[in-house]
């Protein structure tokens, strides 16, 4: 059955909606979200786990084979299979909590070193990403093709800056001053699987990451879908085995040598 991408592919999309309808009750609930602290700058509430076991329960149901890596449940072996689902079942986990409407469901498979198919779903625009390697990405039922690239000087950058007590604000603070004066706008939305997807969609012209340490399951979707729609996807030193990568840059191929030379210098 896992041999079948497309059904695959579908269940995700399955999954990732049964999450969202979770996250877009707690996101409307009166009062405030109550939380739990993982770590420095590293919270979870009752929404992100129940959205994560909606979506183990809603792939398991049809795919009882696949492991699973979530960011709340950890790694589940796979029965007899070679595919993993890697899970982030609430990318936004901040915003969601103070109830900024910037948040999304990241869903992607990988079989060994290669990523097969992602799905980022943004909620409370019922916006829903996806792509399937070598078969492209879309939005909704709409294929996603890069548009051409824009001037330097026109592009809107997306990032993520570290939280406190996280990451290396200094690193993040020297790649602001270096790219600032070079773009037209630098925004740090506070999703990373949202923002490498909005690469994929145009709305972002680039995106990337190395100051704020970001976990494989918040960008292993994305990854997949911005590859798809075009975009070239590497670390900050051109490597393009994200497992070994310790930073992300997406842009439309003829932007990502000039970010990166930028970005480095
Ligand atoms: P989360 O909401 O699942 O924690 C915010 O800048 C984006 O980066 C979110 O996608 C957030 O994921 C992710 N992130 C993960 N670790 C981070 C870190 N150390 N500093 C900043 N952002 C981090
Ligand atoms: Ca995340």
């Amino acid at each position: 059955m896992t041999d079948n991408l497309e059904a695959l592919s579908d269940t995700l999309q399955r999954a990732a909606r049964a999450a969202g309808d979770i996250l877009r009750e707690g996101y409307h609930a009166a009062g405030t979200i109550e939380f739990d602290s993982k770590g420095a700058s590293d919270f979870v509430s009752h929404y992100d786990r129940a959205a994560e076991q909606a979506i183990i329960d809603t792939i398991r149901l049809i795919h009882p084979e696949v492991g699973f890596l979530g960011e709340e449940s950890g790694i589940t072996a796979a029965g007899d299979s070679d595919l993993r689902v890697v899970i982030d079942p609430l990318d936004g986990t901040n915003n969601f909590l103070h109830k900024v409407p910037h948040f999304s469901v990241s869903i992607a498979v990988e079989r060994g070193a290669e990523l097969l198919m992602g799905v980022v779903y943004q909620p409370l625009l019922d916006e829903m990403l996806w792509a399937v390697h070598g078969r492209g990405a879309f939005l909704g039922d709409q294929r996603l093709r890069l548009p051409p690239a824009r001037p330097l000087n026109e592009m809107l950058v997306g990032t993520c800056l570290p939280y406190h007590g996280k990451g290396d604000c200094q690193l993040s603070c020297r790649q602001l001053a270096q790219l600032m004066p070079q773009v037209s706008g630098i925004r740090s939305p506070g999703s990373a699987a949202l923002e490498v997807a909005y690469v994929a969609l145009g709305r972002f012209d680039a995106f990337w990451s190395q100051g704020a340490e970001l976990e494989w399951w918040d960008i292993a979707a994305g990854i997949v879908i911005a590859r798809e729609a075009g975009c070239k996807v590497t670390d900050l030193s051109g490597n393009s085995a994200p497992r070994e990568w310790h930073s992300l840059l997406v842009a439309h191929p003829d932007r990502h040598g000039p970010l990166a030379e930028c970005l480095t210098s």
